[in-house]
């Protein structure tokens, strides 16, 4: 293997239109924040290296709607992006931002060197354009009918309410959304990538060189290499963004994915004006890009053909991509606002950013899409952060308070016992170690936790509280040993929860950090002194995590009723074809489930004739059965009875259909009479 010297964390650069939610997190910066702090464990040189993507057409449009400029709606979610890394403890050594002087200097020049190299073509094409507003429209500028589910408000690269990829010739009667005039096909001139012409190199360099990135990153990669590989346009109409530093490119500007990667180089140039070549041309720096699934192909296939067509830039030496996180089993998305935001999580869950961090990374969607429930992080803060690891730390250090004045006993003679948990607790240093740098985080973090297992259960079973009375020499030994744990543990979880382990530093006195010092069992000397005992971490209760689940229940609901829209009116018919059906008032006597049929509820009606009529209805999922009893309700009386279950039913109750499809039983608005006709 290769020998570096140097290794260079880049996390994806966050699109300023929005703040930072529980995806991006798992998938990108939790990940990439455990690998630079562990780098930095182990004294390796690191930089770790982020920034704001402040430009692309989505945050012109967010302007547009708020009616102020594109610069202030960076401005602002600049803030706040920082803000919450900062507060989660994500370890940038700098987080700038692409409007940066630097990096329109250093995108400019980049661009201007490959086009002095002649690394692109010029190509014209016919794009749309805006006649009233005098401007080309970019795909999400145009809206119209989409072709397949007919939402009217479809935009010209996805259609929202069906998921699907468009393109804006597709749409039915397109309209552009600056002016609402019909957009017209204009000619205009770009400049492309020929990634054609970089083809075969990238196929040798990641499918023969780099079979080790992850499955998902390779499998991706290798169904574009498939592929015949065209040129991509590098630049764009557009008034936000990078000028196209060549002559006759007024009115263009740089491609938001052309200039956000080079984001990567200006913050790095940004922090070290002097060196930061060493950390990019360098054979002996490894480039790690860690991105969510959806930026893959700009990583492993755009950018490092941009890098070696420039031809001074060392290539990423690994990409580690996540899946997606999903949030209670639906996808996360902004526009619905389907997320967890991270400043809410910390108005409601202060100080619990390591919960979070924790949970996010035990359930980390490294091969495959998972899913976050509060019910989960609930679980995983009660059974393991609470009852496992606090516990534990709790338990030692509060018997040693007890027994020994909160000092460090001396440790004697050792049992069979004790031996076989510091045999079982030797390796964890070279097991956590070998599933970091294989990026395998939920592992290592389950690794880590496995050291409080074996602590919790090491006092459980050696029971120092009873042994106490007895033997008091032998609990010096036992809390020696829990004690050396518990400091191993403020190590080992030091990557995953710094918060925590720096709070737990606190509490045993211990004023520094040696990873290379994990698994050692002098961490703390006899007669150490230790801090206050605090808790570690507390329980959270049922009506919390309920809380949450119904703010996002809420809005659903605010999102089904944004986008509810009532069907379309059937054909007409005639007052004679409605006097066919006999529509009638009853008062319900009793309603029952039917057996093994879970949507079915069997209804006997007075109908006003003297005999009970039975109607079964398919609303057993929206209704407990006696609720209904003693409810006026309204039926057709002139259907043929039917047989469902064995049951003749005799007529069909009505319901109104919510927007969520449930159903609502119609009922009359004053008494009236059993048998009452409805016209
Ligand atoms: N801003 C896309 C994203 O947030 C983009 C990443 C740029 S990394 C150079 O998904
Ligand atoms: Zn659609």
């Amino acid at each position: 293997m290769k020998e570096f010297k140097r290794t260079l964390v880049t996390a994806a650069l966050p699109y300023a239109n929005g703040g930072v939610h529980i995806g991006h997190l798992a998938g990108v910066y939790v990940p990439a924040d455990i690998y630079a702090r562990y780098l930095r464990l182990k004294n390796r040189p690191v930089l770790f290296v982020c920034g704001s993507d402040e430009h692309g057409v989505p945050i012109t449009i967010r302007a547009r709607k708020e009616g102020i400029t594109p610069q202030q709606v960076v401005d602002r979610y600049h803030n706040i992006i920082k803000d919450s890394f900062r507060d989660f403890g994500i370890s940038f050594d700098i987080y700038s931002r692409t409007s940066s002087a630097t990096h329109r200097e250093t995108a400019s020049q980049f661009f201007k060197t490959l086009y002095d190299k002649g690394a692109f073509v010029e190509q014209e094409s016919e794009q749309l354009y805006d006649e009233e507003a005098k401007t080309f429209l970019a795909d999400r500028y145009i809206t119209g009918e989409c072709p397949h589910c007919h939402n009217e408000r479809a935009y010209g690269d996805q259609c929202e309410k069906c998921g699907r990829d468009l393109s804006p010739t597709e749409l039915i009667n397109p309209k552009s959304a600056i002016s609402g005039s019909t957009p017209v096909m204009k000619k205009t001139k770009h400049w492309y990538l020929p990634l054609n012409e970089h083809q075969e190199w990238l196929k040798k360099w990641i499918l023969e060189d780099h079979k080790e990135w992850r499955a998902n990153v390779y499998g991706q990669c290798k169904s574009w290499l498939d592929m015949d590989l065209k040129p991509r346009a590098v630049t764009r109409d557009l008034d936000w963004g990078i000028p196209v530093p060549v002559e006759g490119a007024e009115g263009k500007v740089l491609y938001v994915w052309f200039d956000a990667p080079i984001g990567y180089i200006s913050n790095t140039r940004e922090l070290l004006p002097e060196t930061w070549e060493t950390w990019w041309k360098s054979e002996d720096t490894r480039l790690i890009h860690f991105i969510g699934k959806d930026n893959i192909v700009f990583h492993c296939i755009v950018f490092p053909a941009m890098l070696k067509a420039e031809g001074s830039f060392i290539l990423p030496d690994n990409v580690p991509s996540n899946e997606f996180l999903n949030l209670e089993d639906d996808k996360i998305s902004t526009s619905r606002n389907w997320a967890v935001w991270l400043d809410e999580y910390l108005t409601d869950f202060p100080g619990k950013q390591d919960v979070l961090r924790y949970v996010l990374t035990a359930n980390a969607p490294e091969t495959k899409d998972n899913n976050f429930t509060w019910r989960d992080f609930q679980a995983r803060n009660n059974n393991e952060l609470v009852a496992v690891y606090g516990n534990f730390v709790n338990r030692a250090l509060v018997l040693t308070k007890k027994y020994f004045d909160g000092k460090v006993p001396a440790c004697g003679e050792l049992t069979e016992a004790d031996r076989a948990v510091i045999d079982e607790f030797k390796g964890v240093k070279d097991e956590v170690e070998r599933l970091l740098e294989a990026f395998r985080f939920r592992d290592a973090q389950k690794e880590a936790m496995n050291l409080a297992r074996i602590g919790n259960k090491y006092l459980a079973d050696s029971e120092p509280w009873k042994v106490f009375k007895t033997d008091a020499e032998r609990v010096k030994t036992i809390l020696n040993i829990a004690l050396q744990l518990v400091a191993n543990l403020s190590i080992a979880f030091e990557p995953f929860l710094p918060f925590s382990s720096a709070k737990l530093r606190t509490m045993l006195g211990m004023n520094s950090v040696e990873w290379n010092r994990l698994g050692a069992l002098d961490l703390l000397e006899a007669g150490h002194e230790l801090g206050e005992a605090a808790l570690l971490f507390e329980k959270i209760e049922d009506a919390v995590v309920e809380a949450q689940v119904q703010k996002l229940l809420d809005t659903k609901a605010a999102n089904e009723a944004a986008n509810y829209k009532a069907d379309p009116v059937k054909p007409e018919v005639t007052f004679e074809d409605f006097e066919k059906l006999d529509i009638r008032t009853g008062m319900v006597l009793s309603c029952e489930k039917v057996k093994k049929a879970d949507k079915l509820l069997c209804f006997s009606i007075d109908d006003g004739s003297g005999t009970p009529r039975t109607i079964v209805s398919g609303i057993a999922q929206y209704y407990q059965p006696e609720e209904l009893v003693g409810k006026t309700v309204c039926f057709i009386a002139n259907f043929p009875p039917r047989k469902l279950r064995g049951i003749d039913s005799q007529g069909m109750i009505l319901s109104a259909v919510n927007a969520d499809g449930s159903l609502c039983v119609i009922t009359p608005q004053r008494e009236v009479k059993p048998g009452s006709k409805v016209s």
